[in-house]
């Protein structure tokens, strides 16, 4: 990927759903930074409407209302300062997801105080500023999806569409992105990247500042959903800026590891994608499919998403996105929150995040230390030592890592020819790497080539040369 520096060698994204800027603090010091972490993807930051009618939607923070920090539903402006501090610190950076397509729309409240306190109405954000000339002229919904001036121009869901392409709007994005770099900000999950022209964001990006602490552009990785049309509405028409979400990954691999199909995984990655591995972040769920499709998620699937996440963080193609969420009886259900406090304009605040409390899974803590695997094995070339029915697979990651994989109800013995070297191996997906540097899991022993290990029923097995504990 043109900005490639800023991801390679870092572990994979987790994103951390709806999280207040605290919790997501000390998870990065307890969790994150000792397994393996690269980054979080935190929810959108900036100033959003306020739709106490609805119940608090967690869609409120896709409609901004100005580029203030100061209130979200997840904190304060020096909470979410003292967050990317606290997790780089922890070897975390911190990916902002951005919303700059658009701004309010008109499907729900129209009008008045966002979160922060900001007056707004459909184009007109005084906050910003932005005026009715910074929106594009179309101001109906797109409808031919294939047409790349509607896609481009044309409202999403009624949001009112930053006109892009001008001067104003681009700097004025710009400036944003800026703030946030300016505190630390490592990258950006570009939203609904496909619904802004490639030349409007490349003016946007090519006035980015470097990152302080880290040094270098900040990573970008685009929101590009596949669909007809043009390649420059499509995945293909964005790697020259940075890197893009490849939605097929979720839809092929994901739904083969739902059905129990593991054995198809390694040639669909290798043949099947969207866009170049380097070019690719790729998720078996993300907070729109969980809410309206069929593919896995914890809620739907229980362990085999454990086991779907840990094969997505071994398996070679892209770079991980880890899906850490909450339980939800509705498709608009916000998070878990504290409920309204006074003289807090954001309305219903988002509770603490206590893992397996309140409805919050925390599935990243399933993984354990697995995401450490994904650095250590680098971009070695998947080849695969055992297979049984299509449910269970191993695979060796060049000679630097070994994972299996048992989509069945039942535990799976297996010996298995393997190129790490010899020596006894942490296992890392069912153990964390405690402060200490020791891992809290059982070890297999690699002789000879050979290693024999135990994946329990809908589990996982993986071994690599990061993590030998030759002392235990
Ligand atoms: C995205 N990626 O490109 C986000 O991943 C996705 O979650 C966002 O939609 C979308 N783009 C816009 O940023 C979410 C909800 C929508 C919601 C929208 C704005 O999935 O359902 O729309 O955020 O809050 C809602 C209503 C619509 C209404 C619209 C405007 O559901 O019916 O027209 O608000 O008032
Ligand atoms: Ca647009």
């Amino acid at each position: 990927a043109a900005n490639a520096a800023a991801q390679a060698g870092d572990g994979p994204i987790v994103h951390l759903f709806q999280w207040r800027w605290e919790s997501v603090a000390r998870e990065c010091e307890d969790v994150l930074g000792p397994n393996g972490y690269g980054a979080v993807q935190v929810s959108p930051p900036q100033e959003h409407v306020v739709l106490e009618g609805e119940g608090h939607p967690w869609w409120q923070d896709y409609q901004p209302v100005s580029y203030s920090l100061d209130n979200t539903r997840r904190g304060t402006r020096s909470e979410f300062a003292a967050m990317v501090e606290r997790c780089r610190d922890a070897g975390v950076k911190i990916y902002v997801d951005a919303v700059i397509n658009h701004m309010s729309g008109t499907g729900s409240v129209g009008s008045g105080p966002g979160s922060g306190g900001s007056t707004y109405g459909k184009y007109s954000y005084p906050g910003v500023p932005y005026g009715d000339g910074d929106f594009s002229d179309c101001r109906s919904d797109i409808s031919d999806w294939n047409d790349p001036r509607e896609v481009q121009n044309c409202e999403l869901v009624s949001l009112s569409d930053l006109d892009t392409g001008s001067e104003h709007v681009r700097g004025t994005v710009a400036d944003y992105l800026n703030d946030l770099v300016g505190l630390g900000v490592a990258g950006f999950r570009v939203d609904a990247a496909k619904h802004v022209p490639a030349e409007d964001l490349q003016s946007i990006f090519s006035r980015l500042d470097a990152v302080p602490g880290f040094g270098g552009a900040p990573y970008i990785f685009q929101e590009v959903l596949e669909g007809g049309g043009p390649e420059s509405i499509r995945p293909p028409g964005y790697t020259h800026l940075g890197d893009v979400t490849d939605t097929r990954y979720h839809s092929e691999v994901g739904a083969r590891i739902r059905d129990g199909r593991l054995a198809g995984v390694l040639d669909t990655v290798r043949g099947g994608m969207a866009v170049a591995s380097d070019q690719a972040v790729v998720f078996v769920d993300n907070h729109d499919t969980q809410r309206n499709d069929t593919s896995i998620s914890r809620q739907g699937m229980g362990q085999r998403h454990t086991l779907a996440q840990a094969l997505t963080i071994a398996q070679p193609y892209g770079t991980a996105k880890v899906m850490s969420s909450y339980r939800f009886d509705s498709d608009q259900q916000g998070p878990p929150s504290t409920g309204e406090e006074e003289g807090n304009p954001a309305g219903a605040i988002t509770a603490p995040t206590e893992c397996g409390q309140d409805g919050w899974y925390c599935e990243h803590r399933g993984l354990n230390a697995m995401p450490t695997f994904a650095t250590a094995v680098g971009d070695a070339p998947a080849a695969e030592r055992a297979r049984d029915s299509a449910a269970r697979i191993a695979f060796d990651r060049g000679e630097r890592g070994f994972a299996a994989f048992n989509a069945t109800g039942s535990d799976w013995t297996l010996t298995a020819p393997t190129a790490l070297p010899d020596g006894s191996y942490c296992d890392v997906a069912n153990g964390t790497i405690g402060a200490t540097g020791r891992c809290g899991s059982g070890a297999y022993e690699v002789a000879g080539g050979t290693v024999t290990v135990t994946v329990p029923a809908e589990g996982v097995v993986a071994l690599h040369v990061d993590a030998l504990c030759a002392d235990g």
